[in-house]
């Protein structure tokens, strides 16, 4: 497979940020690069410790007039922003191939990601609702009404560059928040993209630009996003080391943190399983996106008596994989995000070997000679019993451990048996299994599937899960609340003083 050459794939990106009206600032603080030949793009500058603190005190000033703007007016920015979206989505995907490797059809489900997200913050803006309860008092009324919090600052990871920011910006903007973004420095290219769609659209609807402002940077600016009391909350999305540095900081000046970390997520495949129906979800699940996604299927546990059956299906799919450039559409996995990435899978490979697993597919490179700096890995299926240390590991790359089981007890203790709650599913012809597993002491996770598998969420259920995965939920359903802060008011319209639990006084 022949793949696109660095200067082609430099000239895309400024084409297209160019039909954006972007000039990135060149510098030498942050590389722009693409995995697909791993080499560099562009040098841009990062932003200073003094940017970043002008970034956040603007944003600060615009959410004091931002939050008395009626929800549905401030929904029309987000609805503007939407038709962007949909009228640049070739584009925006492309960068998100360039930048994230991800194959064209994932990439433009991202964009599509993000205009559903859209769509669905503009229904809400009319729809953030409090609730009115009955009062234990006479001539009382009980009420609670939702109001603005603050600034939200929204830190995002490289595998979702721009959806996971439209998650956020979207609902915080109806929600009367402003945003202060800190993006992966892996793909800054991206989100100067969406930045600049989200400025169009403000600037359209006479909205004041700094209700969304950019920080390009590294972690520092993660850091002061965590520290600053003008963050009224803290939106992170990556790994659970950067969440347990990310939760006590922002905790500690009593700041509200959203976390959406690591997964670990399993599919257990019972032995009346549709197995025509779950080979091709597992291996969406598990090799789709390189194994980079969150919700990327990392634990197979299958019923006994068809483990032999099903993993036939798995590696002879395994090896078919079309491996490669992301921009053929006929690729299905693209290049890892770097040689770290690499580095991560290998060392998972080899631990998971020296701690009795066998590699039964995959775990080879690809690409080597077409592209020296580039790592494109072959999907890999191991075979290990028992969950040993590397199994309870999140490695974020294309690796699907094995194992079998007996019980449904069994392979429901086996789900839970890890440090991380993301998302999980079942494959069952059987409604009690299926049940018994999103039951109470079922599935401990986030996110339970029956009959599909664990990637590939939509915009309009609760995104998020437990355990290591931070307990934070973003997205659609009722996730608005952690944008907002609730006040609960009594009124009194009787001329009457009545005290509540009868206390009397007086
Ligand atoms: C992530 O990987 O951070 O459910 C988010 C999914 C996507 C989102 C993943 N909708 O796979």
């Amino acid at each position: 497979m022949t793949l696109p050459t660095t200067d082609a794939l430099r000239r895309r990106a400024l084409d297209i940020l160019t039909r954006l009206d972007v000039t990135p600032e060149q510098g030498d603080d942050l590389h722009a690069r693409s995995p697909i030949t791993g080499e560099h793009l562009f040098g841009l500058r990062a932003a200073t410790p003094a940017e970043a603190d002008e970034a956040i005190a603007a944003a600060h000033e615009a959410f004091l007039s931002w939050r008395t703007v009626p929800a549905p007016r401030r929904g029309e920015v987000v609805r503007r922003l939407g038709e962007l979206l949909r009228e640049h989505k070739n584009d925006l995907a492309d960068l998100v191939t360039i930048e994230a490797g991800k194959i064209r059809s994932e990439a433009l489900g991202e964009v599509q990601e993000m205009i559903d997200i859209c769509e669905f913050a503009v229904g809400l803006s009319r729809q953030l609702y409090g609730r009115t309860i009955a009062s234990e008092r006479p001539g009382h009324r009980l009420s609670e009404t939702w109001h603005p919090l603050g600034v939200v600052g929204v830190i995002s990871a490289f595998n979702f560059p721009a959806a996971v920011w439209a998650w956020n910006t979207a609902v915080a903007l109806v929600c009367g928040d402003t945003v202060v973004w800190k993006p992966s420095e892996l793909t800054p290219l991206t989100s100067l993209a969406c930045d600049r769609l989200l400025a169009a659209a403000t600037g359209q609807s006479g909205v004041p630009r700094d209700v969304h402002r950019l920080l390009l940077g590294e972690r520092a600016i993660g850091e002061r996003l965590a520290d600053d009391r003008r963050v009224a909350l803290v939106s992170a999305t990556g790994s659970v080391r950067m969440g347990s540095q990310v939760g006590p900081r922002v905790a500690a000046r009593f700041g509200r943190s959203l976390l959406e970390l690591g997964g670990n997520n399993a599919a257990v495949v019972t032995a009346s399983a549709d197995l025509d129906l779950a080979a091709p979800a597992i291996v969406f699940a598990a090799a789709g996106t390189a194994g980079q996604r969150c919700t990327t299927l990392r634990r197979l546990i299958v019923h006994a008596d068809i483990a032999d059956a099903l993993i036939d299906r798995l590696t002879t799919a395994y090896g078919k994989l079309p491996i490669g450039d992301p921009f053929d559409d006929t690729t299905l996995v693209g290049p890892l995000i770097s040689e770290q990435a690499h580095d991560a899978m290998r060392q998972a490979l080899s631990a998971a070997q020296s701690e009795g697993g066998t590699v039964l597919a995959g775990g080879g490179r690809r690409l080597a000679d077409a592209a020296p700096a580039a790592r494109y890995a072959e999907p890999a299926i191991v075979r290990i019993d028992g969950q040993s240390g590397i199994v309870r590991q999140e490695t974020f790359a294309p690796i699907l451990y094995v194992q079998t089981y007996r019980t449904l007890n069994e392979a429901i203790a086996l789900n839970n048996d890890v440090p991380q709650g993301l998302s999980s599913s079942i494959f069952t012809r059987d409604l009690r299994e299926a049940e018994r597993f999103q039951a109470a002491d079922g599935s401990d996770c986030g996110i339970v599937n029956v009959n599909i598998g664990t990637s590939g969420a939509e915009i309009g259920g609760a995104f998020g899960g437990e355990k290591e995965t931070g307990g934070g939920r973003e997205s659609g359903s009722d996730s608005w609340r952690a944008y907002m802060r609730r006040t609960t008011s009594t009124v009194n319209y009787s001329d009457q003083l009545t005290l509540a639990q009868n206390v009397s006084f007086l």
